[in-house]
């Protein structure tokens, strides 16, 4: 087992990975930017290492000075969280080449799977569920439409280095996809430096449901069933609950199982997910493997009592999971509520400066994974997720309660935080009801 830990990341998820890393008895090294020189949640760490100003393209996304501080500060693995350089898999590579643990799966699967149309293919091997869509790479405009004609508009034209929303162009006709298909390529090409895109049929009004998985170096994988976070805006997830209530206990086995048999075909290790969109009828496709720890992990954590954290860092420590198959069981519901410093009067404008008052909730079922605090400057260079508020209940309704209850409770004062348009929709019926779908939090508050 390790004895020292470098993470390699800020804010709430570097806090996350220290309190685990405290339980298990091995030291943490942080590493921290100019703008975030002082911040209580670094007295966590064992030591604090700056590695250069404010912007990430500076300090966190600094490959040599995040090496160098792990040698300065005499770590054998690095977490990367999420974000920043977590899907790197030049960072993976340099990590382990240099003598550290990277605390994620192998660089060379990383690689694949960061290739979106690689991973599809992959999925296809293994016999899982995908879009209608092309074979490969589109090369012109009249395979684009050739294939699009075959399977039939809408269709959507994907970045093969995209993901996460980013690098997605619909098209409903013939005419739409001529102008759509350069675009996505121009696009791609200049935002990843990779210009390849694939075609996909659109599916209409999906839901967004993702499988967490960890798997260690024996071969063993285990899934800890699913969330959903059909309730986004533009591709920024508000809320994630877990169990999903939109599919049912036949769809559920068959996802998991799907996202398992995905893991293993890959020879993935680590912690991982595998994100579907479901159709109203519960049909599920395959969309990409995300290969990091989520924002949204604590829910499924919640619903399993497991510390998907402590497993990770036994799997990257060469241990076996600390857990089989028929121990992860679903109790009850959690709900997962991202609380940002944005304004959601105002277009969830960013709404950085100081918190002048943070009263917070407590008390049962109630988990607050934060790493601010009254007097904290919210930086306005990095993310402006401030928090995140998980509350678990013995059911959907019971935990809907306890999320209105806590949110409720948030005193906050200084800047504008997400947590008014939260209380909206868990109080709204669509979401009561389970009806929601992905685009409904900018339909109803357009
Ligand atoms: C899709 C889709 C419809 N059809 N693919 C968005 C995030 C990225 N991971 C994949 N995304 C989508 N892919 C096909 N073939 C719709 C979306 C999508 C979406 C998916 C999940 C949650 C919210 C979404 C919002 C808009 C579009």
């Amino acid at each position: 087992m390790f004895q020292r830990i470098l993470v390699a990341n800020r804010g709430e998820i570097a806090l996350r990975i220290f309190r685990t890393c405290r339980e298990m008895g091995i030291e943490t090294v942080a590493v921290f930017s100019e703008a975030d020189r002082g911040a209580a949640y670094l007295e966590l760490a064992d030591q604090k290492i700056c590695i250069g100003p404010a912007r990430v393209s500076d300090s966190y996304l600094k490959i040599d000075r995040i090496i160098s501080a792990a040698e300065v500060g005499n770590a054998q693995a690095i977490h990367p969280g999420y974000g920043l350089l977590s899907e790197n898999a030049h960072f993976a590579e340099i990590c382990r080449d240099s003598n550290f643990e990277f605390i994620g799966p192998s660089h060379q699967a990383m690689a694949m799977l960061g290739d979106k149309n690689t991973a599809r293919s992959l999925a296809k091997k293994a016999g899982i569920p995908t879009v209608p869509g092309s074979e490969g790479i589109i090369d012109s405009e009249q395979e684009a439409l050739a294939i699009a004609e075959e399977f039939g508009f809408p269709v959507l034209v994907k970045a093969t280095a995209g993901g996460g929303g980013r690098g997605m162009r619909l098209a409903w006709n013939a005419e739409e996809l001529k102008t759509a298909f350069p675009q996505a390529r121009q696009e791609a090409k200049a935002a990843f430096g990779n210009g390849d895109v694939y075609l996909e049929k659109y599916i209409e009004n999906p839901r967004h449901v993702e499988v967490q998985l960890i798997a260690d170096h024996f071969g063993n994988v285990v899934h800890l069933y699913e969330r959903d976070c059909t309730m986004q805006r533009r591709h920024q997830k508000l809320i994630e609950e877990s169990p999903s209530p939109h599919i049912g206990a036949k769809t559920r086995q068959a996802m998991c199982q799907a996202a398992v048999k995905l893991v293993q075909t890959a020879g993935y290790t680590n912690a991982g997910t595998v994100e579907f969109i479901v159709d109203e009828k519960e049909n599920f496709y395959f969309i990409e493997l995300n290969a990091r720890i989520q924002v949204e992990h604590p829910v499924s954590e919640m619903i399993t009592d497991t510390d998907l954290i402590r497993a990770q860092i036994l799997v990257a420590s060469g241990e076996k999971l600390p857990f089989t198959q028929k121990e992860i069981q679903i109790h009850g519901h959690a709900i997962e509520c991202r609380i940002n410093a944005e304004d959601p009067k105002n277009h969830f404008c960013p709404s950085p400066g100081k918190i002048t008052k943070w009263i917070v909730p407590g008390g049962l079922g109630v988990r607050l994974d934060s790493h601010v605090h009254a007097g904290y400057t919210v930086s306005p260079y990095y993310d402006s997720m401030i928090g995140k508020l998980i509350v678990h209940g013995k059911n959907r309704e019971e935990a809907i309660s306890r999320a209105i209850r806590a949110l409720s409770e948030f005193q906050i004062e200084g800047i504008q935080t997400s947590i008014s348009r939260q209380l909206e929709i868990l109080q709204h019926p669509v979401f009561v009801e389970a009806r929601g779908y992905t685009r409904f939090i900018e339909k109803e508050w357009a």
